[in-house]
């Protein structure tokens, strides 16, 4: 059995999530979900970042303290995930004991190794971005990433020989490390210049996991944050790390491929240990063009969004509204059009109008296949394989409209006895058939779907027509008109 092992980014826990966050994490559930239709083992990982200056900054301004800021706020993301009907299998906190002892434990090691000495860091820093930042690259005096004023800091600190470890990590970019290809040219680019070592000790942090070879500074939060793909399945002993290490995909937002496709292989490389197959990069969300974020506060709720108008059509607003390497506006008014122009009139009225007449007939519907082509499955399959979820999604969709097609040509509320039963074993089964497909991009619909016709729990290999012999029932809409 092949194993698939799917990482998001660990978020941090400054505030509540918003759309950008549940976007990320919901692609990573479309690709578990698929890999697990297709008989995978899979082990999902998602979590919160939930140390640093930024944090400790959050706690004060709400004045808490930061235990209790990112105990609250992770149980936020949790309950956005259930909502959102996120189906992870392990939710990491980087304050776990745990991811702790990992990350002193992997520190250690790269010291043995010869990679930790002792210097001086002299630069800027954007808290927001939890990032350091050389003169060279301020913008205007700001942060070349978010704008930002940026603090200037000299202080002690350990640092990581990043810099030993460029020509391999070139090699590694070189053969497809991360996608898609732009993201990939932009780290290139930028590796053409000096790649200097990074500090990682923080002596003015106390919100952090103490240094391990120097308890008066604290583990830069993202050497600490990276870790926890590593500390999730238990390194070094676990079975889970025996199981699924190295990741499949690191899932991640355009912002932070450097750290995944640079900084984490350089860690890797340092331990010794494999490394990961993909760092897979997607658009942002923006709000009348800015990029939603947490910081700005320009943000949209998921949770709102989704008891408005369903998690369902959320997930599928998100996957299908813009390609997902792309960047996109989001807004309301596009989500209800969606809704009401796709899944309340091609996929909920399809399956209702199907439905209604295959209800009368018991036990077996005989027909012969005749639009087995419609679902092109082979194509939908390797789009995923090119982790191109947009044009998956947009190939379901058009088989659906083709079966709609086929159902408004045939007319069979005109039809009767053979001719009747032909046209419904066939939009049937093409609708069997659409719905796998379907389940991960929208599993409760799916399921929905899957209940009226009379089967369930179907995998990806029960995508091809055969026999229709289920009792159906049409039961409520799946959508209905948004106003
Ligand atoms: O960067 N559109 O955490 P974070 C799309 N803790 N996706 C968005 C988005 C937007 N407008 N805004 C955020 C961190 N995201 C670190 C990660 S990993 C070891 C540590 C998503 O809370 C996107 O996936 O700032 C982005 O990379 C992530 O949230 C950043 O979340």
């Amino acid at each position: 059995m092949e194993k698939f092992y799917i990482t998001t980014p660990i978020y941090y826990v400054n505030d509540k999530p918003h759309i950008g966050h549940a976007y990320t994490t919901i692609i990573a559930d479309v690709f578990a979900r698929w890999h697990r239709l297709n008989n995978e083992k899979v082990f999902f990982l998602t979590g919160t970042d939930e140390h640093g200056g930024k944090i400790e900054k959050a706690a004060n301004e709400k004045n808490k303290t930061p235990k209790e800021l990112v105990d609250e706020t992770s149980q936020k993301y949790k309950t956005t995930w259930e909502k959102l009907n996120i189906s992870y299998d392990k939710f990491i906190r980087t304050t776990d004991k745990s991811h702790e002892e990992t990350v002193k434990r992997f520190i250690k090691k790269v010291f043995e190794k010869g990679d930790i000495y002792k210097g001086e860091y002299e630069g800027f820093y954007c808290l927001p971005d939890e990032r350091y930042i050389t003169e060279s690259e301020l913008v205007g005096g700001k942060c070349p990433d978010c704008g930002r004023d940026v603090q200037k800091i000299k202080e002690e600190a350990y640092f990581f020989k990043l810099s030993k470890y460029k020509d391999q990590i070139i090699n590694l970019i070189n053969k497809g490390l991360i996608l898609p290809e732009k993201n990939a040219n932009e780290i290139l680019n930028r590796l053409k210049g000096e790649l200097k070592d990074l500090d990682i000790s923080r002596k003015s942090v106390s919100w952090g996991i103490k240094f391990p070879l120097d308890e008066s500074h604290s583990v830069y939060v993202w050497f600490d944050a990276l870790l926890n793909y590593l500390s999730a399945l238990n390194w070094p002993d676990g079975s889970e790390f025996k199981e699924f290490w190295p990741a499949d995909i690191h899932l991640v937002g355009k912002e932070i491929v450097w750290f995944h496709s640079v900084i984490w292989p350089a860690m890797l490389m340092s331990a010794d240990l494999p490394l990961p197959k993909n760092i897979l990069a997607h658009g942002w969300w923006t709000v009348d063009g800015k990029k939603m974020s947490k910081s700005i506060g320009n943000v949209v709720d998921p949770i709102e969004i989704a008891d408005k108008y369903s998690a369902d059509a959320f997930r599928y607003f998100l996957l299908r509204e813009k390609p997902t390497w792309e960047d996109g506006d989001f807004s309301e008014a596009a989500l209800k059009e969606r809704i009401n122009g796709e899944l309340m009139s091609n996929l909920s009225n399809l399956v209702a109008r199907v439905l209604t007449l295959a209800e009368k007939f018991e036990g077996k519907i005989e027909g012969k296949p005749e639009i087995e082509d419609f679902i092109r499955k082979e194509e939908i399959i390797e789009n995923f394989e090119k982790k191109d979820l947009y044009s998956a999604l947009n190939l379901i969709f058009e088989g659906i409209r083709k079966i709609n097609k086929y159902v408004n040509d045939k007319e069979p509320w005109k039809l009767e006895g053979k001719n009747l039963a032909n046209v419904l074993y066939n939009s049937l089964e093409a609708i069997r058939i659409a719905t796998i497909f379907l389940k991960p991009f929208m599993p409760s619909t799916a399921e929905k779907i899957e209940k009226k016709l009379g089967v369930n729990g179907q995998l990806l290999s029960d995508a091809f027509f055969r026999e229709f012999s289920t009792k159906v029932e049409r039961g409520e809409n799946l959508f209905n008109k948004i106003n």
